[in-house]
């Protein structure tokens, strides 16, 4: 039988099938093929012995969270509690891309006592890299109705670090999902985890995953990787001069003239920068 891997609790797949979810098994021999089912995977299974032996070949497959086949990551940030943060948003905005994955940022928390000013700079900084911006609160349901119409026809992943409210969000969305909400702790300056492992949900035509909250550490990456895919830079691939060029001193560089231009906003520039000075190079990764 076909079926979706909707969720995995201890080994255990729950896989959905004609509207039915059975708890199924994996075979040792993915195990010896250095292969593990994933949520989102289409597979094969057995219903009398509930053992899985097949999957079928996969779309897209992101290590963080755990997902195959999804068609958009929607990345949640709140605008206060916690902070929003543009580092990490450009983080994982080039994560997507590096996965080939369309993105889209929501930010959350409106109802806040949030600063205007940052709200018109957040939605000016991305719209120049071509990132679409909503803005939502998922207690007084502002905004809502637009944000909704992003999970139509779409298996959508909702990342974002613990406490901005990816939960509340889907709640929101859909009271009966029930997803259990967390909170935020101002002793730590951070949500605590609250969902703990990645879920599928049926919405509209497709799905929608909840995940587990990342923190700012999770990501590791190479100077190369955020030369070739941060936002805006991955459609200047290849238009540098140098084809290893990080843009930031060389001559001919694409990217630097669009910026120079006004094009791309220079607040992404500096993020860029900075990203780029943490990072390391992938040979100095496989030199150690
Ligand atoms: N005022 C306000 N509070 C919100 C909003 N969205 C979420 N919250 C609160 O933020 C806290 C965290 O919400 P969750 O939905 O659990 O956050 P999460 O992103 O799912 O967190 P993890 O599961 O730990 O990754 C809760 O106290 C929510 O009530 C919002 O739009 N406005
Ligand atoms: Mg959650
Ligand atoms: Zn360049």
């Amino acid at each position: 039988m076909k079926g979706l891997i909707v969720a995995l609790s201890c080994g255990v797949y729950s896989v959905s099938s004609e509207g039915v979810i059975y708890n199924v098994t994996a075979r040792g021999i993915f195990r010896n093929q250095g292969v593990k089912p994933m949520v989102g995977d289409e597979v094969e299974f057995n219903p009398e012995t509930m053992v899985m032996d097949v999957i079928y070949p996969r779309t897209s497959a992101l290590k963080r969270p755990p997902i195959a086949n999804i068609s958009q990551i929607i990345l949640v940030f709140s605008l206060k509690e916690p902070e929003f943060s543009y580092l990490l948003a450009f983080k994982y905005l080039t994560y997507a891309n590096m996965n080939n994955i369309k993105a889209k940022l929501v930010l959350t928390k409106i109802d806040k006592d949030v600063d205007k000013a940052l709200v018109e700079e957040i939605k000016e900084v991305f719209s120049s890299v071509g990132v679409e911006t909503y803005f939502v609160s998922n207690k007084t349901k502002e905004g809502l109705e637009e944000v909704k119409q992003l999970f139509n026809n779409e298996i959508s992943c909702v990342m974002g670090q613990t406490g901005v409210g990816k939960s509340s969000l889907i709640n929101a969305i859909d009271a009966n999902y029930e997803r259990e909400i967390g909170e935020y702790s101002v002793a730590l300056g951070r949500g605590k985890h609250r969902t703990k492992e990645v879920i599928l949900l049926p919405y509209s035509g497709g799905y929608i995953a909840d995940t587990p909250g990342f923190s700012s550490l999770d990501l590791n990456l190479f100077k190369e990787d955020l030369a070739d895919f941060f936002p805006a830079f991955n459609n200047l691939y290849n238009k540098c001069y140098y084809s290893n060029c990080l843009h930031v001193s060389e001559n001919k560089c694409a990217v630097k003239e669009k910026i120079d231009e006004g094009k791309i906003s220079k607040k992404a520039y500096e993020c860029y920068l900075k990203l780029l000075d943490e990072a390391i190079f992938k040979k100095e990764r496989y030199n150690k």
